[in-house]
Order: structure tokens, then sequence, then C-alpha cells
């Protein structure tokens, strides 16, 4: 694929700071599962996490292709971190969608410098899925909001300093009545619940909030009152292109380990042409990778424009998510046992790439929003 200038200069900075920083750390940080909290500070001061952010914001003012490609090399070396990064954005978007000027300077600034970490607080124990079901209350009590409510699966939770949650300002009006806030993680009432073991991402923060009355200044609404779902969902559109770019890393790792694997171990077992299943999965593997990094600089190119990209973010997101484990699970196949072994990072691949199926909208949600959006343009009634 032909890159621009811009796109060649993150994607090597990324790959450069990745291969030599953070690759000799991974294995014993994955295995300790210790949050990658330092390398989340260096991808501040590098400007990574700021690459789609205006110069006014602390950002780099660069296209959304460059940042995709950027989580996309880090991904490749470490997937808990980029996730941190995805996770961080999802903390960081919403601000920059519908902060006020003062909430901009106060909180997106820090967050795309690497100063503070975002995390963002949308699934319930009984909403997942289905976000519009949220029961997190927001009441007004004297110049503040008091929140109400638990939220789950919140990626970086434990380390983070501001979260964006959803909340209900009125139940009545549905999803209508979701607003959003920004939380601090001092604010009283605002508790880390329990972090959670995982099949992967061990390194990755994965922890519940518990919202005991938190008590949250009226400042700290994002948007209006009512705003938040349309927010949240914008926010998804742009973190599931995010996901492509971290679920294309691992589809790629896996893939380089199943090339060397292939090239250095020659079969002639005499059974079967084992060559020819072996090329059959490669030539397979190598076409969807270049057809997922198309979709995912195709959405990108929309989003650039201004115009909406849901349908595109969640086709890049599907088809990537879905690549990342096809891949992983063929490299077990050409690689066989010893692809099951820690001496080489197959297995954590093959681990990590599962939460593509599922965080941030599973397939299922994918592929809803795919033909919801496919049905509207075609004049089609769209399924409710
Ligand atoms: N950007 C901006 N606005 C959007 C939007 C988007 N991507 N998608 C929908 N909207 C608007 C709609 O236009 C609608 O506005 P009006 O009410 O003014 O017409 C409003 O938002 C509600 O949209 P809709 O009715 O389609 O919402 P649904 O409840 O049907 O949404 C899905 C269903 C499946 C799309 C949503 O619940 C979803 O994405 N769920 C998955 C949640 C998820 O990914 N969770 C993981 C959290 S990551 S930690």
């Amino acid at each position: 694929m032909v890159l621009t200038k811009q796109q060649n200069y993150w994607q090597n900075l990324a790959k450069q700071f990745a291969e030599s920083e953070v690759k000799p750390k991974v294995n014993e940080m994955e295995k300790q599962g210790e949050f990658p909290l330092f390398f989340m500070k260096k991808l501040g001061e590098l400007g990574i996490l700021g690459i789609g952010f205006p110069e006014k914001y602390g950002g780099q003012n660069a296209d959304s292709f460059s940042f995709i490609l950027a989580v996309k090399e880090i991904s490749k070396v470490w997937a808990s971190l980029g996730l941190s990064i995805g996770a961080h954005l999802l903390g960081t978007n919403p601000i920059y969608f519908a902060g006020t000027e003062e909430q901009k300077k106060h909180y997106l600034i820090p967050l795309v410098r690497g100063e503070m970490l975002g995390a963002f607080g949308l699934t319930e124990p009984s909403s997942g899925s289905d976000a519009a079901s949220s029961r997190t209350s927001a009441v007004s009590v004297n110049g503040s909001y008091l929140l109400n409510g638990r939220k789950v699966f919140t990626t970086s939770a434990s380390y983070a300093s501001t979260f964006v949650v959803s909340a209900l300002t009125s139940r009545e009006k549905g999803k209508k009545g979701i607003s959003a806030f920004i939380l601090e993680r001092n604010y009283p009432g605002l508790m880390i619940a329990k972090k959670e073991e995982k099949l992967g991402l061990r390194a990755s923060d994965t922890s519940g909030l518990i919202l005991d009355g938190c008590q949250v200044p009226k400042e700290n609404l994002l948007g209006l009152e009512g705003d938040g779902f349309r927010v949240f969902l914008q926010t998804l559109d742009a973190g599931r292109l995010g996901i492509a770019g971290w679920a294309l890393g691992i589809a790629e790792a896996a893939f380089e380990q199943m090339l060397d694997w292939a090239k250095k171990n020659e079969v002639d077992s005499g059974l079967m042409d084992e060559h020819e299943w072996e090329a059959g999965m490669i030539a397979e593997a190598a076409t969807k990778l270049e057809a997922a990094l198309l979709l995912a600089q195709e959405a990108c190119r929309v989003k650039d424009t201004g115009q909406f990209y849901i349908k595109e973010a969640s086709m890049a997101k599907y088809f990537a998510s879905t690549l990342a484990v096809e891949v992983c699970d063929a490299a077990l196949k050409i690689i066989g046992c010893s692809a099951l072994t820690n001496d080489l990072p197959v297995e954590r691949y093959f681990r990590d790439a599962k939460l593509g199926e599922i965080g941030e909208g599973t397939s299922e949600i994918q592929k809803l929003v795919i033909a919801r959006e496919v049905l509207k343009t075609s004049g089609r009634l769209v399924p409710a």
C-alpha cells in the first residue's frame, strides 16, 4: 500500500519505538500483568496519542490513517499497550467531540499529551450490547450532579485520572435521557471495583467503577443533558476504527510468525502435499490482511472528510477483528505444538485477538450496524 509522507512518518516512529523500547519488556510485563503506564506517558511525549488532534489542543494535526498505522505497529508488538491507547482515546474523544473550550483546556490538552490517562465507562452489569439500557443515574443537587450506579469492564480504570461516563438525567426519556459526564478519579463517591483476570491482554487493566453518590460539578456535564448517547456512539465509531488497527497489528504479527516457520521448516512427511495447504493459508491471510488495511484506510478517508463513517468503521472493525482470530488460528495450525507453548508469542496473540470480536461492540453488533446503514442508503426500512 502506498502511504503518504505523513503516514510513513508516524508508522515508522511507532514501529521504531515498539521494537526498540517496548519489545524487550513485553514478556515480563505481560506475565506480571504490569500496566504499561510508563509507555503511555512516553507515547504522549512522542505525539502518538495526539496524532489525530488539532495543534491547538496539543495534537499533531495528522490524518486518521496515520493514527491507525501507529496503533497497528504498537499492537503488533504488544496488544495490551495497543488496547490501553484505544481505551485512552475512548476517554479523550468525547471531550474533543462535545466539550466546551474550558473542558478542552482543562482535560483534553493533558489527555492528548499523555499527561493524564483517560477511561470510558458505558458498559454496566445489565447493559452491554444494548448501550441504551444503562441504569446509572445522575440527579442535579445544589450545583452538582450525584451519580449512582456501576460500570463494568472499564479498561484502564485502576490507573485513569479521568473517566467519561454515561448516566441517566431523565429515566422517562430513554436514550434521550442519557448524559455524559467527566469524572476525576478523586471525586467523592467514586470507587474502583475489582480488577478482572482475563484470558489475554493481562497487562491491560480491566476493572469496574462504583458510583455511590459520586459528586460531579455541574460544569463537568459533557454536552447538553440528553446528548450523551449520540456522543457515545460517535466515540465508538472512532474507537472501532482504532480496534481495526489494533486487530491488524495482532494479525500481522501472527502472520509473520507463520511465514517464518513455513520458511524455516520444510515439510517432507510424504503423507500429503503439506506445502499446498500451507500455501493456501498463507495466500488467504495475505489477501485478507491487504483487504483489512484497505477497509481501515477507506474508513479513515471518510472520517477525515467530516462525514458520518458509521458503516465504514464497523466494517473495518468487524473484518480486522475476525481476521486476527483467523490468522492466529492458521498460525497455530501451521506451526503446530510449538505455537501452543510460550516459547513463541503466537499463543499470546491467539488469547489477545479474541477481545477484538467482543470489545467496543461485538461482531454481531457490527453486523447489525452495517446492515442498518446499508438498508438506510438503499431506501429500505431499517429493522428496529
Ligand atoms: N454517531 C452519532 N449519532 C448516532 C450514531 C453515530 N454513530 N449512531 C446513531 N446515532 C444517533 C441516531 O441517529 C439516533 O438519533 P435520533 O434519536 O435523534 O434519531 C440516536 O443516535 C440513537 O441511535 P439508535 O436508535 O440507532 O440507537 P440504538 O439504541 O438502536 O443503538 C446500537 C443500537 C447497537 C448501535 C448501540 O447500542 C451500540 O453500538 N451498542 C454496542 C455498544 C458497545 O459497543 N459497547 C461497548 C462499549 S466499549 S467500552
